[in-house]
């Protein structure tokens, strides 16, 4: 049985991957960590830590304690808030991911560490971007973000540490709200629907950006950790894709079953200045053919799945 170690636990992912690491793997093989206290019923489950990850001792303590052999390393600082504070996204994102790739060098664990869509930039091509293309992304979010992949394979080679990753396009879902990104209007919308409000859009119309419905996030990272490297051509880092939108496509999916919700634009400069730098929509074939990546949710069945989860947290109170 693994012995797994979350860092980053509090975040939009990191909520739902302590919950479906544990039904996996059990209550007590996993910790979840993170800078900002981890409270509630998912996190009480199990053991908590609170780990500050660009501090290597903090990991080490933790590691040793619990015989830990496979990390997910959640922490970062998301694309348009560090666009804001660059040396914070740079400090978060490297400290804690070159932290997390020594102590797994020193006490031979496995390391999961996210890419994202932000690795690419306005020189990459732009529609079905190839899995291995130009990356000279315009953000501090996509440096780290490909100097991330290249550190994550460096260790691979140079001292065989196993790790492993995706590119993930934008998330969403419904437990925990994002924090900082450009996609995070994707989420917004759900809720702004749901509430009853008018959704003030921060993006143009015809900004299309890759999306995907958080189960299938999680699927993604639980299957790679798992899969046979013996079929691995690459590492760091997998395209993966669900879904390709633009603004006016998921409010028109969302007033099918919403008649009278409203949308208006108002585009946020850094927002639509990263969108643009991003790729329309990727290819995922290689991530398909070396280790089974097959999505379950497209745009209409997220779409029902996230009004039915929503309405039940409004009829509860919980919105
Ligand atoms: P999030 O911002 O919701 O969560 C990040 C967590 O990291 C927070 O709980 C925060 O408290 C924690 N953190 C920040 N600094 C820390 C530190 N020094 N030590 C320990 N914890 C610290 O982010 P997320 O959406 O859950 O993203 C997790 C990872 O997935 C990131 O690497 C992100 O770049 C990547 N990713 C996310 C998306 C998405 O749409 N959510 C898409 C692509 C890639
Ligand atoms: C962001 O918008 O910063 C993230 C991402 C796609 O990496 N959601």
């Amino acid at each position: 049985m693994k012995r797994i170690l979350i860092v980053g636990a509090g975040g939009q992912i990191g909520s739902e991957l302590t919950r479906n690491l544990r039904d996996i793997y059990g209550d007590n093989n996993v910790v979840c960590s993170d800078l900002r206290q981890l409270t509630g019923p998912i996190y009480e489950r199990g053991p908590i830590e609170r780990i500050d990850s660009t501090q290597i001792m903090q990991i080490v303590d933790v590691v040793k304690k619990y015989n830990i052999d496979t990390i997910y390393n959640l922490a970062a600082i998301l694309s348009a808030t560090a666009e804001l504070n660059p040396m914070l996204g740079w400090n978060v994102g490297i400290g804690s991911l070159v932290n997390c790739l020594e102590v797994a060098r020193i006490f031979n664990c496995a390391v999961f560490t996210p890419s994202s869509i932000g690795a690419f930039g306005p020189s990459t091509p732009r529609d079905m971007t190839p899995q291995d293309t130009i990356q000279r992304p315009a953000t501090i979010y996509g440096v780290t973000k490909v100097t991330g992949e290249l550190l994550s394979d460096y260790y691979f080679t140079r001292f065989g540490v196993d790790t492993r990753s995706v590119r993930f396009p934008g998330l969403i879902s419904n437990l925990t709200l994002p924090g900082g990104g450009t996609t995070d209007y994707a989420v917004e919308i759900y809720y702004a629907a749901v509430k009853g409000e008018k959704f003030v859009c921060p993006l143009k119309k015809g900004t299309f950006m890759d999306m995907m419905y958080m189960p299938d996030a999680l699927d993604a990272m639980i299957n790679i950790m798992e899969a046979d490297p013996s079929k691995f051509i690459h590492r760091n880092s997998f395209n993966v894709t669900a879904m390709s939108f633009d603004p006016e496509i998921i409010y028109n999916a969302i007033k099918k079953y919403v008649p009278d919700f409203e949308m208006v634009y108002e585009p946020e400069p850094i927002k639509q200045a990263i969108a643009d730098s991003w790729p329309n929509s990727l290819d995922d074939s290689c991530a398909r053919k070396e280790w089974g990546w097959n999505p379950k949710y497209d745009l209409d069945k997220m779409t029902v799945d996230m009004l039915t989860t929503l309405r039940e947290k409004k009829e509860k109170g919980l919105l």
